[in-house]
């Protein structure tokens, strides 16, 4: 496939889509529904769910172009072992990490909460990385994933904006990958952090990546394609 030019902030961006990866970031039950971690923080979880519909047009367009896509879960293992104590004890006994809730465990592996929405579930083929902190190269292999795929360049969707979207980004930035961000696919409980959180990563010329819409990079996906 050709190189293609993505409107996007702070400038347009180069892609080649033969070199790219859609990452999904926790979209997870745990974050998105009542009963689940998000909520026992004393979010609304509602908010989350505009990110849904963006982030599913363009797994669906990613699936069809067959670009590599990487799903990422935030959760624990069931022993805790990998939960720091100082993000786990937070918060009243019976609403942290690894307490039982409506959807199990809270932020456990293998629990229904830990599962992605169904709308996005990954299919057979797709990466799922684990993780165990807000970035998704933090004691993960996805850096090795992406390496042994050729990839350069990120589109990044997901929530929550400014924790596990931005962590991430910062993250595949300092290694030296360049990251789209989908700011309609991606969403925070709060509507101010999201917006500061997407002017953050095209602010001073693109500190650490670019922003762009669904739309758009499906235009342009589709447009790669014609031509190709
Ligand atoms: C949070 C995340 N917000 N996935 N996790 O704790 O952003």
């Amino acid at each position: 496939m050709r190189r293609s030019q993505i409107p996007a902030e702070p400038f347009p961006f180069e892609v080649d889509f033969a070199r790219t990866a859609l990452v999904i970031i926790d979209m997870q039950r745990d974050f998105l529904e009542p009963g689940g971690f998000g909520a026992s923080l004393g979010n609304d979880v509602s908010r989350l769910r505009s990110a849904v519909g963006p982030c599913s047009a363009m797994l669906e367009g990613a699936r069809a172009a067959g670009l590599l896509v990487i799903h990422t879960r935030e959760g624990h293992r069931p022993d805790l072992a990998d939960a720091p104590p100082a993000k786990v004890l937070r918060g009243p006994p019976e609403k942290r990490i690894g307490a039982c809730g409506p959807m199990g465990r809270i932020l456990v592996r293998g629990e229904p909460g830990h599962e992605i929405v169904p709308e996005l579930a990954p299919i057979a083929g797709e990466p799922v990385i684990d993780k165990p902190g807000k970035g998704a190269f933090y004691q993960t292999d996805l850096d090795l994933v992406l390496r042994n795929r050729g990839v350069e360049t990120l589109l990044v969707a997901g929530v929550t904006t400014e924790v596990c979207v931005h962590t991430t980004v910062r993250e595949a930035n300092d290694r030296g990958y360049r990251c789209l961000v989908l700011s309609d696919a991606c969403a925070s409980y709060f509507p101010e952090f999201h917006a500061v959180g997407l002017a953050m990563i095209a602010a001073q010329g693109g500190i650490f990546g670019w922003v762009s819409t669904t739309g758009e990079v499906l235009a342009a996906l589709s447009a790669a394609e014609r031509a190709a």
